[in-house]
């Protein structure tokens, strides 16, 4: 598959399994209806800082962190569901706060959302073919607003998996490969049960208490991984098993349909959807952009 498909199928595939998700945020579990969506999906706080991280590596033609932090609040949307800790970073910023002080005074450690994983997914496909800087980078572009070790990890894991899928691997072989990135005790257990979860027949049920549905990097990280290594080669069916999921359903579909996307390419997602979401062209566009920087640098 040529990698324009593959970029286009990750990021318009992020921006739909968001907007198909935040109508479910905070429901319980259980399947869902898609039939009586609005006519426009309109896209989360996940899209508008995948945006940003797109926007910045291309005008950049790589990774700057400070230009990354100012694309963040200027592309701010409060209306766009941001966690709260993150809208506190992203206000200190614009009132010139350097990102690296900002990122520690709403918890002292740094944030452990899923903040930073839900918009990793474009830094995977930049550097997909550069593993030295891609750890790097995505460490660094997480702490922008998310300075937690468990939020950073959760960050790699999703461009580990991008890289992955982008150099063609199967899903054992990318099972394999996260197993191997976590450096992290939690997240290597989580990814364990992972493993253990596709040998076997596992509900919605199962993956909410074993892996977690939360804002929390380390509680929604793995069920999209799950999702994906479950489902990804059919993308509408991985979007609606982490709606089922319940909880934080844009954000664990976000990162899900980042990677089946990926996997799929942009040919193989759902038109009947993709006409409807919100700045499609935009998120194209974008997509194709940022490939011709990584082809031509
Ligand atoms: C609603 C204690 C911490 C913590 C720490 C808790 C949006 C806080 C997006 C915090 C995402 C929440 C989702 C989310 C997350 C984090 N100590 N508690 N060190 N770190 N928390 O605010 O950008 O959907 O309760 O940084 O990660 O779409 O408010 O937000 O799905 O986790 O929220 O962390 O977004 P934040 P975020
Ligand atoms: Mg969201």
């Amino acid at each position: 598959m040529d990698l324009k498909s593959r970029f286009t199928g990750c990021l318009i595939g992020l921006a739909l399994g968001d907007a198909l998700g935040a109508p479910f945020e905070g429901s319980p579990s259980g399947k869902k209806s898609l039939q009586y969506l609005p006519p426009v999906l309109h896209y989360s706080d996940d899209t508008e800082m995948s945006i940003g991280v797109t926007e910045s590596l291309i005008a950049e033609k790589g990774f700057n962190p400070d230009d990354m932090a100012e694309r963040f609040y200027k592309n701010f949307n409060i209306r766009r569901g941001y966690g709260a800790g993150t809208i506190s970073v992203l206000r200190l910023i614009k009132k010139g706060m350097h990102w690296s002080e900002a990122n520690k005074k709403v918890f002292p450690q740094g944030s452990f959302g899923n903040g930073a994983a839900m918009r990793a997914a474009p830094i995977g496909l930049f550097y997909f073919n550069d593993s030295k800087n891609l750890k790097e980078v995505t460490y660094t572009a997480s702490s922008i607003t998310h300075d937690h070790p468990l939020a950073k990890e959760g960050a790699l894991l999703i461009t580990t998996a991008v890289s992955e899928i982008l150099q063609g691997r199967t899903k054992e072989e990318i099972l394999e490969s996260l197993l191997h990135t976590s450096e992290i005790k939690e997240y290597q257990e989580k990814l364990k049960t992972v493993e253990s979860f596709l040998q076997k027949d596992i509900t919605a049920e199962d993956v909410i208490s074993a892996l977690g549905n939360s804002v929390l990097a380390l509680e929604s990280v793995p069920s999209a991984i799950y999702a994906f290594l479950k489902y990804g080669e059919d993308y509408l069916k991985t979007v609606e098993f982490c709606l089922s999921l319940g909880g934080d359903t844009d954000t664990i579909s976000a990162m899900a349909g980042a990677l089946s996307g990926a996997y799929v390419g942009i040919e193989n997602l759902p038109e009947e959807f993709i006409e409807r979401l919100e700045d499609k062209d935009k998120l194209q566009g974008l997509s194709l952009e940022l490939l011709e920087r990584v082809i031509n640098p």
